[in-house]
């Protein structure tokens, strides 16, 4: 677990240099890198660009499949003046590991590619210098990490990975690199959390400090002015007449967290907080008391020549075109997203579901994209796997628990819930995680085709359902998805039948689709055919009142390894990769414009 995840911040006493740009870069397939000192210096190199996945940028077929070790190196320069602070690099996300070299000192390793880690290199600099910091990445997949899969040694001596997920396995280092400097007593972390009494709101916080001094925590509303005020490391900020924040109308206070030593200012942290609250209510999702529907997607970090990297611009059109669709709430499928995207929701209104990469737990279902078929849970790397399934859980949480769009945490994707081998590790891991978040969101994860009412061993676990269903698609589909429709139904009365008292969400469900491919009558792969695909699911959701929400699969077609079952990637979206709307996102436009906040509502 990390120290300190705080999102870097500028301010009187604190700074954030961003290293992005061209750094030098190269393959390791053999595994010289060690012995030949590249820890120091990569003697041969290409520049490449960061933030960015690597794979992309190569015409040769080797390079972009590359599996292994990589090695990124960039020189910066430190200023005298940062002696005697804490100093740190701070990468937002390396897929999937990373060691952290300055000078050639190894200053530590980080594993998990979707997350933040920091290296502490306060005693490694040489200050008033030029220094060299050196990552060594590696991105092959195992059945002891997360996201699963297998790698595997080609008759020609290559690597290549085989994922039991559904994504390109895009590597590097994919978010941006911060050398930031702290005081050396700070601020490491807070948390918020909310009661609603009236027309006022109580701000519960709690700060941790490296020191002894206390802190003061100021809320400031969002035109600047202060409207409660506290010293304490823990304590409560009354507000008299409170702004809430709200689904597609959000309203920002800033909390600030100041330590003092008289007049003087040791550490402050300022970052924009919501007051809300969130409940499950029996089969409602409530955001302030309220009954909310939710309408949008499961979505991806995907899009061409960058790959998996975080990309303002592409993030920027995202919500505009989620906007314009009328949606109110996405998935971070299939893992924690850049932290710019969650402040982005917030200022947007959007409703988060933060997902762990805990996919491919279930080798059986993605057998077409090179998975076995046997019980995930009975493997020997079930234990290591474990420790780094709850390693990441911990950080997600401790990363984005503080943002007012993050509803709940989704802490798997379609794992194998049939096998009696999956009731312990579902118990352990709801039971470890119980406690991690203050605002105890919801948990839960989603349930594969596989996975219904009937078969499941874990539903006594989640706080809503996630229901990823294909009725039209990978089955039932073409000129038979009548039956699938039936079907579906079939289950949905089996819910109803049950006394169902959890809401459901379908956070899963379409059709493959060729953007620019029209056919009277439909076929599939046609946008006629994505259309009926899509109409017959709401026709669904609209049937029953324990359906509290629906997010298509998926915003825009994404790269996937290539197979039989994928045309260069899978075309799923609502949009295209360029992100250009197929006929399915007028669709939507439509019904989710006239589906209201409160749909389904008891009244
Ligand atoms: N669900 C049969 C997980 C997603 C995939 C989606 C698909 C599957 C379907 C499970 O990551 O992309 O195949 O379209």
């Amino acid at each position: 677990m990390e120290q300190s995840l705080l999102y870097p911040v500028v301010n009187a006493v604190r700074t954030d240099q961003k290293l992005d740009g061209l750094w030098r870069f190269s393959f390791d397939a053999v595994g010289v890198g060690p012995q030949e000192g590249w820890a120091k210096h990569l003697p041969k190199a290409v520049d490449m660009p960061v933030p960015a996945s690597f794979n992309d940028f190569f015409t040769d077929k080797d390079a972009r499949e590359y599996t292994g070790d990589f090695w990124y190196e960039k020189k910066f320069f430190v200023p005298a003046d940062y002696q005697g602070r804490f100093v740190g690099l701070r990468f937002d996300a390396v897929t999937h590991r990373a060691t952290i070299y300055v000078d050639g000192v190894k200053i530590r390793s980080h594993e998990g590619g979707f997350l933040p880690f920091v290296a502490d290199v306060t005693d490694a600099l040489h200050y008033g210098e030029e220094n060299t910091v050196v990552v060594q990445g590696n991105n092959e997949l195992s059945r002891e990490a997360l996201p699963a899969g297998d790698t595997i040694t080609l008759k020609n001596g290559k690597k290549m990975v085989r994922p039991f997920f559904d994504f390109y396995n895009y590597s590097g280092i994919n978010r941006s690199v911060h050398l930031i400097t702290l005081p050396v007593e700070r601020i490491t972390d807070y948390t918020t959390d909310f009661t609603l009494a009236g027309a006022d709101a109580d701000v519960h916080y709690t700060v941790t400090t490296t020191g002894d001094h206390d802190v003061v925590a100021v809320l400031r509303d969002a035109d600047g002015q202060v409207v409660a005020e506290n010293t304490g490391k823990q304590g409560t900020l009354h507000v008299t007449d409170a702004h809430l924040w709200n689904v597609r109308a959000a309203y920002l206070y800033t909390l600030t967290l100041r330590i003092t030593n008289d007049t003087t200012i040791v550490d402050e942290y300022s970052a924009e907080i919501g007051i809300r609250t969130i409940k499950i209510v029996g089969t409602e999702i409530q955001v302030n008391g309220q009954s909310v529907y939710l309408k949008g997607f499961g979505r991806h970090e995907d899009s061409p020549f960058a790959g998996r990297a975080f990309d303002l611009n592409v993030e920027k059109k995202d919500f505009s075109l989620m906007q314009w669709s009328g949606a109110n709430s996405f998935r971070t499928s299939h893992y924690p997203y850049d932290e710019q995207v969650y402040q982005m929701a917030d200022r947007e209104g959007f409703l988060v579901i933060d997902e762990v990469p805990a996919v491919g737990f279930k080798m059986a279902a993605a057998s077409f994209l090179g998975g076995l078929n046997q019980s995930f849970f009975k493997g020997p790397w079930i234990k290591p796997l474990h420790a780094k399934h709850l390693d990441q859980i911990t950080d997600m949480i401790k990363r984005d628990k503080n943002h007012p769009s993050v509803f709940a945490w989704s802490l798997l994707n379609e794992p194998d819930t049939v096998t009696e081998e999956s009731v312990p590790y579902f118990k352990q891991i709801f039971a470890e995680t119980k406690d991690l978040d203050p605002q105890s969101r919801p948990r839960t994860f989603s349930l594969s085709e596989d996975d219904t009412i009937e078969t499941s061993k874990d539903l006594d676990f989640p706080d809503i359902y996630l229901l990823n269903r294909y009725p039209g698609w990978y089955h039932y589909a073409g000129y038979q998805i009548s039956d699938g429709e039936a079907g579906l139904r079939e289950e949905m009365d089996k819910w109803a039948a049950s006394g169902i008292n959890k809401p459901i969400v379908f956070t899963e469900f379409g059709a493959d689709t060729e953007a620019g491919l029209h056919k009277l009558p439909s076929v599939m792969w046609s946008e006629e055919y994505q259309v009926e695909v899509l109409e017959m699911f709401s026709r669904i959701f609209d049937s029953y009142p324990f359906i509290k929400g629906e997010q298509v699969w998926n915003f825009a077609d994404f790269q996937t390894v290539e197979g039989n079952m994928r045309v260069n990637g899978n075309k799923k979206g609502i949009f295209t990769r360029d992100r250009q709307p197929k006929a399915a996102a007028f669709f939507y436009h439509k019904r989710w414009t006239n589906i209201p906040l409160d749909y389904k509502a008891q009244k």
